[in-house]
């Protein structure tokens, strides 16, 4: 084969040409790589094992051309390392995003538990949160149509607790050995190994239209719960029923909440389309940007306490995770806040590392039946050494313990902390090593079981509709559409007909006026015969509102984001005020232009873009405005990005403030003078502005939605 020309190098050494970049020196080498060389401070790059290296851009060869040498003991450590890179995704919950705070105890909480971090008033206790979407994968977007996960790690001084819950309080199933069957249906289908992050396919509703215990939660994630507009406007919930034990040994049962300071948010199944598409970290940035500019996301822990007596009231079983408490039956108390101040330093080291078990628990807390949870702790340490892949997980900092911690446990893959002195066991006569603590330590509520062992579901876990029919009946009128569309939309990604059938056959176990709905937007020839039931539906169930979202929501616009498009001529001190007033509400804002150089206002000053405008379209903020120059609309309206900008903003009922030159984009976005509801709003003049942004705390102009008919 003839030399390439281009191979053979020519030019001068490396030293005769060198040049500095942001303060860097940077020489050439002779083929004409770049060379950055350590000089001064800058310390020097070296291998694994810290031997200094001379070279990193070229491997060791035998002449210019080669071939490669193996004796390149750097080459071969750093792809080693890299080809290493990765550890197994989790098989749930892989895409997450986490953050560092703190949990602070209001009250002391001695008459229902001892655990330590509920004794002092003001207390603090380290925390780390992982957020995460279950079925997609690590690389998938964050509005998946999904239950988010609502994980936390209290480092509490009587060792770790993990709360590992959800953004919604029942569950699929009610016992943990069906749970590979509904991961495996929700999934990627096996063949095709699609479609990622999306229960809209056949397997997964085949699964849950042969599983009615699964219905209740179906109502839940087919509702706007499973579309949060950021992790900071989530409820979690423990979702199981687990007990809180005192220093007198004893027991009440709780079920934890955790309720978000600035309300409850979600985004509209159209909008969280397109946001995929425009921005699939929507989530994580949003998390990221409020942490990083001082805006600490804040939940209240709240406790659902209750007796066996309580419990007994109802005919459900308070064991089985398909069911909840409502909170009007049985107000939640407030316990303490979480707050979440600090981003994790390494994504890996953190969030990817970190591992939750349900079965971390500190005295006087406990577990209850529910046999979910029993199966739970099981699963989460097994899960931990197939991810990280040693029984010394513990030695990683993220899940070290912040409290003093004494055991035998030794040796095995990568040991980083190993016993000191002699004795490696008790008892033993050096009086070296720690001793057990009846005291001090975890004793298991002494409870009292007896019964023949048989693989049963008890009848107490048989009503899969009645609580079902209560979600739906407490939304508001806009959020059970919601749940219609949803559904339709998802049973219409389903190719087979019998599944669709089955669904609307429980969906009449529901409520008649749902399954109605859905059925005729499938287009079901006739209605199927309702699913039998094991237990008929309780009709006489009151709505709980604390079950809705719209309904409570928070009326103001604090922590949300207005997108402001702006333009050469844009009335300078129109913007200036709106950012005032804006940035007063507790809100941010980001400016967008046609381009992202920025654009000069009427004062003639350059106010940079954060946005050009086909990547900020509106679905990435919670409402809009529009302050064109007159001279520039002509332009403007030629765009279609622009056009998007205005139509989804009106479709997904935002709040739409704007200035008169505004007008022609509206008209050319097909929105006309009758179309410009109480969701527009003239910002010429101050006393506008103002009246503007205290509209915004209505968050959407729900009035509009039946106009638009956006599903
Ligand atoms: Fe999980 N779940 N799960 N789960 N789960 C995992 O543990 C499992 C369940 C939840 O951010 C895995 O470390 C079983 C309910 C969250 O790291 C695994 C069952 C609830 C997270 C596992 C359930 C959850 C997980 C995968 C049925 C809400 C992410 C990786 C019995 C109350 C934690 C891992 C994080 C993760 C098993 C059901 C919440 C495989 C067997 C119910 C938030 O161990």
């Amino acid at each position: 084969m003839a030399k390439s020309s281009k191979s053979i190098v020519k030019g001068k050494p490396a030293s005769a040409r060198s040049m500095t970049i942001h303060d860097q020196k940077l020489s050439r080498g002779e083929g004409g790589e770049l060379h950055q060389v350590a000089t001064g401070d800058v310390p020097v790059l070296t291998t694994a094992q810290g031997g200094p290296v001379s070279d990193d851009q070229n491997s060791l060869k035998i002449g210019p051309r080669g071939p490669t040498l193996l004796e390149d003991f750097h080459f071969r450590e750093k792809i080693f390392h890299f080809d290493h890179e990765r550890i197994p995704e989790r098989v749930v919950h892989a895409r997450g995003y986490g953050a560092h705070g703190f949990f602070e105890n209001y009250k002391p909480m001695s008459k229902y538990t001892r655990a330590d971090l509920f004794q002092r008033a003001g207390e603090r206790t380290p925390a780390f949160v992982r957020f995460s979407t279950v079925a997609g994968s690590k690389g998938s977007f964050d509005l998946a149509r999904d239950v988010r996960g609502f994980a936390v790690k209290l480092y509490t001084q009587e060792g770790n607790w993990d709360i590992v819950g959800n953004n919604i309080p029942v569950f699929f199933i009610q016992d943990a050995i069906k749970f590979p069957d509904l991961i495996h249906a929700v999934k990627e289908e096996p063949d095709c190994a699609f479609p990622q992050a999306q229960s809209a396919h056949d397997n997964f509703w085949d699964f849950v239209s042969l599983t009615p215990e699964s219905m209740h939660m179906i109502m839940w994630v087919m509702s706007d719960r499973a579309l949060p507009r950021s992790l900071r406007f989530m409820e979690g919930f423990g979702v199981h029923t687990f007990r809180l034990v005192n220093a007198k040994n004893e027991s009440t049962f709780v079920k934890f909440h955790w309720k978000p300071k600035l309300g409850l948010q979600s985004v509209l199944w159209n909008e969280a389309v397109k946001i995929n598409g425009a921005d699939p970290d929507f989530h994580r940035r949003d998390l990221w940007t409020a942490i990083q500019s001082g805006n600490f996301p804040e939940w209240e822990l709240q406790f659902q306490l209750f007796d066996q007596a309580f419990a007994d009231k109802f005919d459900f079983d308070v064991l089985d995770p398909t069911k909840l408490i409502p909170e009007e039956l049985l107000p939640p108390i407030a316990v303490g806040r979480l707050v979440l101040d600090r981003m994790p330093d390494n994504f890996f080291a953190e969030t990817e590392q970190v591992a939750f078990m349900t079965q971390n628990v500190p005295p006087g807390i406990d577990f209850s039946n529910d046999p979910l949870l029993q199966g739970r702790n099981f699963s989460y340490l097994d899960t931990q050494l197939k991810r990280l892949g040693s029984p010394n997980f513990t030695h990683i900092p993220i899940n070290a313990p912040k409290c003093p911690f004494a055991h035998f446990q030794q040796d095995g893959h990568m040991a980083m902390r190993n016993p000191i002195g002699r004795a490696n066991y008790q008892p033993n006569s050096f009086g070296e090593g720690p001793r057990e603590s009846p005291q001090r330590g975890f004793v298991p509520f002494a409870d009292v079981e007896e019964g023949p062992k048989r693989r049963l579901r008890a009848e107490s876990f048989a009503d899969h509709y009645s609580q079902a029919r209560q979600f739906f009946i407490s939304q508001t009128e806009g959020e059970q559409d919601h749940v219609a569309a949803a559904l339709t939309s998802e049973l219409s990604k389903v190719k087979t007909p019998a599944i669709r059938e089955r669904m609307v056959a429980h969906l009449l176990n529901i409520h008649r006026d749902l399954a109605a709905k859905v059925g005729e937007a499938l287009g079901l020839k006739a209605m199927p015969k309702p699913a039998d039931a094991a237990v008929p539906t309780r009709q006489d169930l009151d709505p709980s509102p604390a079950l809705g979202i719209v309904g409570k929501g928070p009326q103001r616009f604090e922590g949300r984001k207005l997108g402001i498009l702006i333009t050469d001529g844009t009335d300078a001190p129109l913007l200036k005020a709106l950012q005032a007033a804006v940035t007063k509400a507790g809100a941010s804002f980001e400016i967008i232009a046609p381009r992202i150089g920025g654009a000069r206002t009427s004062d003639g000053k350059l106010v940079e873009a954060d946005q050009r405008i086909d990547g900020g379209p509106s679905v990435l903020y919670d409402a809009v405005a529009l302050l064109p120059a007159a001279e520039i609309i002509d332009d403007l309206v030629r765009e279609s990005t622009a056009r998007d900008f205005v139509a989804d903003a009106f479709a997904h009922c935002k709040f739409i403030g704007h200035v008169d030159a505004a007008m022609p984009l509206f008209v050319k976005a097909g929105i006309g003078k009758p179309d410009m509801d109480e969701g527009f709003v003239n910002l010429a003049g101050a006393k506008n502005v103002a009246g503007f942004i205290k509209r915004l705390g209505q968050l959407r102009v729900w009035s509009r939605e039946p106009n638009v008919k956006m599903r």
